[in-house]
């Protein structure tokens, strides 16, 4: 099954909305592997959003990711990178349809709320970054049957 990595950015925490965007992908299908809260330090988000350094908003976005606690979570399931991508919606919440988290939540590109990994391979490394092997969790749930055919 493919893992992506989630996390529900400071203002996400900060507006209450944990619960509600954690009960989304619940209620999907998917299953956490990992669930934590943590607040990131300046090389934590340089780490993560390594390919963003030295452009314009990036200072911004450093300031911003490392304000407050972060819920830092890994999601298992059939194409769960893509889905939670499409869950999420567009990066600015201006193009982010209605039913989308963004959509619903969210109104400027730099407090979007959530974040989720673009690929398979930025998953895994997001995952590494955040998560060691320990802190995840292989179990078996009872509705998978009617969840997967
Ligand atoms: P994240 O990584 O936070 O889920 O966002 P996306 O994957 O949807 O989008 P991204 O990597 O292009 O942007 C990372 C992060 O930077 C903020 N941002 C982005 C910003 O403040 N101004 C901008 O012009 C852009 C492009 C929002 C998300």
């Amino acid at each position: 099954m493919e893992r992506t990595y989630v996390m529900i950015k400071p203002d996400g925490v900060q507006r209450n909305l944990v619960g509600e965007i954690i009960s989304r992908f619940e209620k999907k299908g998917f299953k956490i592997a990992g669930l934590k809260m943590l607040q990131l330090d300046r090389a934590m988000a340089e780490k993560h959003y390594k390919e963003h350094i030295g452009k314009p908003f990036f200072e911004a976005l450093a300031a911003y990711i490392t304000s407050g606690p972060v819920v830092a979570m890994v999601l298992e399931g059939k194409d769960v990178v893509s889905t939670a991508r499409a869950m999420n919606g567009a990066t600015n919440p201006a193009n982010s349809g209605a039913g989308t988290i963004r959509g619903d939540y969210a109104i400027e590109v730099g407090r979007n709320v959530i974040h989720g990994s673009d690929s398979v391979e930025s998953a895994a490394r997001e995952i590494g970054i955040y998560f060691t092997e320990k802190e995840l969790c292989e179990y078996q749930m009872v509705l998978d049957r009617w969840i997967y055919e």
